[in-house]
Parts: C-alpha cells; sequence; structure tokens
C-alpha cells in the first residue's frame, strides 16, 4: 500500500521541518516538500499538524500471569489502545518462573502475541541462576533477537533475585553486549514492611504505600548502580519514581556510568493522595509498584526528563479489573499490583510536558520514540522520520482536545487512572507499517498483523567500554 501523509510538519528527536511524507510497503519512501503522489496512493491530509514517530512504550505487560490472576489486557486489544494514542512499537516482558527455562517461556510469549496488531519486541526476564540461565541468555541473543533482560529486585519469594543473580546476570548480558532492565526495589524491605503493616491492622490499598516507601527505591536503585559499576556494565532502571532514585542516576551519569533511566507517564502526574479514596476499589485501582509519591517527587522526575538525566517514558500497561483487584480486600499485599496507561501516555505527556512549556516537540518525540529506540537497538527503523524506517507514523493534532475516560478508552480494563482528565494534543491518524490504522476515532487495526521485532546485540565496543572502566585487569602475580 502507498500512502502519502501531506501537508505536516514532520517532528524528530533532532528537528521540525514542513515536509510530506511518503510511505511504500510499509516503509518511508521519501520526506520532502510537496512531495508528488503515486496513482493511486492513499492521501492522509496533515495539514496543520504534526508528524511524529511513533511512539514506543518499553514497557507493558498483556496477559501477564501474576498474583494468583492474569492482566485482562491482551496483545491484541492492548496494542490496538496503544495505536489509538499514538504508540505503535511496545517492548512487553517474558517473565519465567524461577528455575524454569527462559527459552521455553520466551516461545510461550511468543504463542500469546501472536495476535497483536502492531509491532512489538520483548525483554527477558532472569528470575533464577544457573549455567543454563547463562547458555539460554546467549541462545535469545543469538538466536531470538533479545538484547535486554529484566531483572527484578523486589516481589519476594515470587520473582526477586538476590545480589548474586544480579552480579551473574548482568556480567553475563555485558558478554553478551545486551543491556539489563531492573525493576529497583528491595524486596525484603517491602516484605518486612508489609508485615509490619498488617500487624499494625492497616490492611487496605493505603498499607501498600505504607509498605514502599521512598527509602525502598533509593536504596535498591544505588545497590544496582554500584553493583553494574563493578562490572562496567549499562543498566536500565525501570518506573523511576522517586527524587532520590533519580538523583542516583544523575550522580551515576555524571561520573560517566552508563545509566538510563524510565519514568511511567503516571508517576509524573498522579500523587499518592489516590490510596486514602474512601472507595476501596478506587484506591486499590491505583495500586502498583513502585506506587504512586508525594507530590514533590514529580518535579524531579520531570526535571529529569528535561535535563536528560532520565531517558524514557514508559507505562507499564497491566491490567486488572475490579473483580481481580478484590482480591486484595482485607490484605493488601494481595492486590494484584498494576494499572492500565497505554492509551493515553502521549496525550498526557503532551499536554502536561510540550502544553506547559517543560518539553519542546522535537524532546517530546525523544523521550516517547527516539530515546527508546537508540538505548534498545532499534533506531533509526524505529524512532525516526527518514527513508528506510518503519512507516510507523502519528498525525498529531497539537490543537484538538480530549477527556479521558473508561467510557471512551480502548483499553480492556475497566477503570483509567487519568479518569476525567482534560488533555490537549491527541493522534488524529496513526499509521502502522504504512497502514492507517487510526483515524478520527476510528480504529482499524488487524489482529495479528503486528510483527516480532528483533533487536540486535550492541556491539564489542561496550564490552571495551566495561574494561576500560574497570581498569586493565592486572597480570597475575608470578611466584617463584
Ligand atoms: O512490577 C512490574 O513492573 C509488573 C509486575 C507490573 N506491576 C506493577 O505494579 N508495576
Ligand atoms: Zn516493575
Ligand atoms: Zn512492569
Amino acid at each position: 500500500m502507498t500512502l502519502l501523509i501531506r501537508g505536516g510538519t514532520v517532528v524528530t528527536a533532532e528537528h521540525s521541518v514542513r515536509a510530506d511524507v511518503l510511505c511504500r510497503e510499509g516503509t518511508i519512501a521519501a520526506v520532502g516538500p510537496d512531495l508528488e503522489a503515486p496513482t493511486g496512493a492513499r492521501i492522509v491530509d496533515a495539514g496543520g499538524m504534526l508528524v511524529l514517530p511513533g511512539g514506543i512504550d518499553p514497557h507493558t505487560h498483556m496477559e501477564l500471569p501474576f498474583m494468583g490472576t492474569t492482566a485482562s489486557e491482551d496483545f491484541f486489544t492492548g496494542t490496538s489502545a496503544g495505536v489509538a494514542g499514538g504508540t505503535t512499537s511496545i517492548i512487553d516482558f517474558v517473565i519465567p518462573n524461577p528455575g524454569t527455562s527462559l527459552i521455553e517461556a520466551w516461545h510461550a510469549w511468543r504463542a500469546k502475541s501472536e495476535k497483536s496488531a502492531a509491532d512489538y519486541g520483548f525483554h527477558v526476564a532472569v528470575t533464577w541462576w544457573s549455567e543454563r540461565v547463562a547458555d539460554e541468555m546467549g541462545v535469545l541473543t543469538r538466536e531470538h533477537g533479545v538484547n535486554s533482560f529484566k531483572h527484578f529486585m523486589a516481589y519476594k519469594g515470587a520473582l526477586m533475585v538476590d545480589d548474586g543473580v544480579l552480579l551473574n546476570s548482568i556480567g553475563r548480558a555485558l558478554e553478551l553486549g545486551a543491556i539489563c532492565n531492573i525493576h529497583a526495589e528491595n524486596g525484603e524491605a517491602v516484605a518486612h514492611l508489609q508485615q509490619k503493616m498488617l500487624a499494625a491492622g492497616i490492611t487496605g490499598p493505603e498499607g501498600h504505600a505504607l509498605s514502599r516507601p521512598p527509602d525502598v527505591e533509593a536504596e535498591a536503585a544505588n545497590r544496582v548502580i554500584a553493583i553494574a559499576r563493578l562490572l562496567g556494565a549499562p543498566i536500565y532502571i525501570v518506573h523511576v519514581s522517586t527524587t532520590e532514585a533519580a538523583d542516583a542516576i544523575a550522580r551515576a551519569r555524571a561520573a560517566g556510568q552508563r545509566v538510563y533511566g524510565e519514568v511511567l507517564a503516571q508517576h509524573l502526574l498522579i500523587d499518592e493522595s489516590v490510596y486514602l479514596n474512601k472507595d476501596w476499589a478506587t484506591a486499590a485501582a491505583y495500586v502498583m509498584s513502585p506506587p504512586f509519591r508525594a507530590k514533590h517527587h514529580q518535579e524531579a522526575l520531570w526535571a529529569g526528563l528535561v535535563s536528560g538525566q532520565l531517558q524514557t517514558t514508559a507505562t507499564d500497561h497491566c491490567c486488572f479489573c475490579a473483580p481481580q483487584k478484590a482480591s486484595g480486600r482485607g490484605d493488601f499485599t494481595r492486590i494484584p499490583n498494576g494499572t492500565g496507561g497505554i492509551e493515553d501516555r502521549m496525550s498526557v505527556l503532551w499536554h502536561h510536558g510540550v502544553g506547559t512549556g517543560r518539553l519542546t516537540p522535537n524532546e517530546f518525540v525523544r523521550i516517547t520514540s527516539a530515546n527508546t529506540a537508540q538505548i534498545f537497538n532499534l533506531y533509526p527503523r524505529k524512532g525516526a522520520v527518514q527513508p528506510g524506517a518503519d512507516a510507523d507514523l502519528v498525525v498529531w493534532d497539537a490543537q484538538a482536545s480530549r477527556t479521558i475516560s473508561v467510557k471512551t478508552h480502548h483499553q480492556n480494563i475497566d477503570f483509567n487512572i487519568y479518569e476525567g482528565m482534560q488533555v490537549t494534543g491527541l493522534a488524529r491518524h496513526t499509521i502502522s507499517q504504512g497502514n492507517l490504522v487510526w483515524t478520527d476515532g476510528d480504529l482499524r487495526t488487524v489482529r495479528g498483523s503486528g510483527r516480532y521485532i528483533e533487536r540486535p546485540c550492541f556491539s564489542p565496543p561496550m564490552q571495551a567500554l566495561a574494561l576500560r572502566n574497570r581498569g586493565s585487569v592486572p597480570a597475575p602475580v608470578e611466584r617463584g
């Protein structure tokens, strides 16, 4: 299919320019002013609007089995909701149970993700350690297009890994030229504080936040940064939610360490007061980890994005409906952790980021698409508007407004964490692989049209850098 996006202003991470975009056979064929429309081409009028690279959400959990249930959003409905909001690629997570094969889990997730309506990749979680895990990490990088491995420092007794696993796994990933994602919360501290809260009779959703104070994230972030420094390895800390963790990342980066930080759109805009809602179900709907914080953390996260000390935005889209959340009535530790948001990330970041003057449109593209593409080695196939790139594009109407609501969203969840929020800036048309999949409110995604995107590992320099960081390894002492 040939499609010409005419009359818009192309906005990339680098610059903004009045240009048409010609898409042919799923890739961008030409970008320039006044392009001729080939015979039979479909014309999309972008007059007065912006043309952005499709958003990339590097942190979603479609159909995740977790805490005794399964996330309600599947790969088709979740990627469809994403394109309705301007997100055209996701990186989801393969999460093997401890002691099981990473490769078998990858195949199981691939089977689930066949129904996707937009392109996707996988981070693979390392939830235990053995020589077999080390071997399988190699196979996943060489044969399955995986260049990132996830580690949970939280969720004791379920997904949590200790420092030994972190040292082995991050070191192995470095050998392979892969990067490690980290959920940085001290799981032992959480477990201890959870028991204290329950013993004190605090069983409601507020107990979730009280058992995960900022220090729980700060300690883990500092610890994993130190471990990565010991190894000379790059790391990517997911859902940074506190001033303390953002500062730890900024200090490490200022010292020349390769640490990346991800911010969830919801942590920039929603604060801990949601847990005080008199309605249990509403408070429980906001139970996710890390929890929503006191307001002052939000400015630190915005500052991190504006300054470049934090690089990407995501949603951690992990949906549980009210009946699922209700399993935690009387015991907050049993409320499935997770919230939605894939459909609204781009609009809320545009409204509260660009609309307030915090971000330029180019910086918006950087934190919603280009930086993620570069960190996970998808660039310029994704995150760019240039010939040869995938034709994943959003015609962005910066003047149009909408009110976010569960009544109108396309997400498969019975709650919207931004309910009632008025936002200016929305996807008028979304193009995925050169096909118009969202146009003027009409969702036209096709089940199974999404592709699994292989992400090659980084070249050896990452290792060379690590050796330099660690200093030369001294020769063994000759003893007579
Ligand atoms: O921790 C995560 O990222 C997963 C299990 C989703 N849940 C959450 O509360 N963030
Ligand atoms: Zn997490
Ligand atoms: Zn997550």
